[in-house]
């Protein structure tokens, strides 16, 4: 893992070639083939979008986010597999695991911050990347000067941990790459303190 180290206290580890070709290959066949693949609707500023991937997921906790709530499923020995391996790689116990389908490259995820309370003031969060590269950029919340952007390229096999303040500072996406024809998966690792509406209790440093 190569760590970088952005403002705020956020860091993103990456490693390109954490899982090797052939076992990427198989991992992402196995996953196209899922029968579970659902484009689903998430409310912004109020109305009611279908997002612009497809997606499927797994876990015994709901995970709710933007109005869309993901009931509890188990996760299936490839995915338990999986998640134990991640979770083993980024020194976290994963729980959640979220799949994400770009079928090609006009599917995308804007801008936004996996900030929901239930995972904790500063998650770590993982992300296993399969099939077409894809570019992730990461700017910051708090705007400055600069407007800098971080950008990162996704390849097939690589492993992405994202921690410190990443969530709470910065927004991350995968924008739109008209040029790319194949299609991508991203399997998104979490860790849920509690349901859908959990808060953090008060703590000495913030009571
Ligand atoms: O596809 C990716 O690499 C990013 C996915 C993502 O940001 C998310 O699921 O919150």
């Amino acid at each position: 893992m190569q760590r970088q180290v952005l403002k705020f206290g956020a860091w993103l580890d990456f490693d390109a070639e954490w899982l090797a070709p052939d076992e990427a290959d198989r991992l992402l066949a196995t996953l196209l083939a899922r029968d579970d693949w659902a484009q689903l609707p998430i409310v912004v500023f109020g109305k009611e979008v279908l997002q612009q991937r497809l997606m499927a997921w797994a876990g015994p906790q709901a995970y709710r986010y933007s109005g869309l709530t993901l009931q509890p499923r188990p996760l299936d020995p490839v995915l338990a597999e999986l998640t134990d391996r991640v979770s083993a790689a980024a020194g976290v116990e994963f729980d959640h695991v979220m799949l994400n389908l770009y079928r090609d490259g006009d599917d995308r995820i804007g801008p936004h911050a996996d900030d929901e309370p239930e995972l904790g003031p500063d998650p770590v969060i993982a992300s296993l990347s399969l099939g077409a590269a894809r570019r992730f950029v990461a700017q910051p919340k708090r705007r400055y000067k600069s407007k800098r952007r971080e950008r990162l390229v996704l390849t097939h096999g690589s492993l992405l941990v994202m921690g410190g303040s990443f969530q709470r500072a910065w927004y991350h996406g995968v924008p739109a790459q008209a040029a790319v024809t194949e299609p991508r998966i991203n399997v998104t690792f979490r860790k849920l303190l509690g349901p859908p509406g959990w808060r953090p209790g008060p703590t000495a440093e913030h009571p």
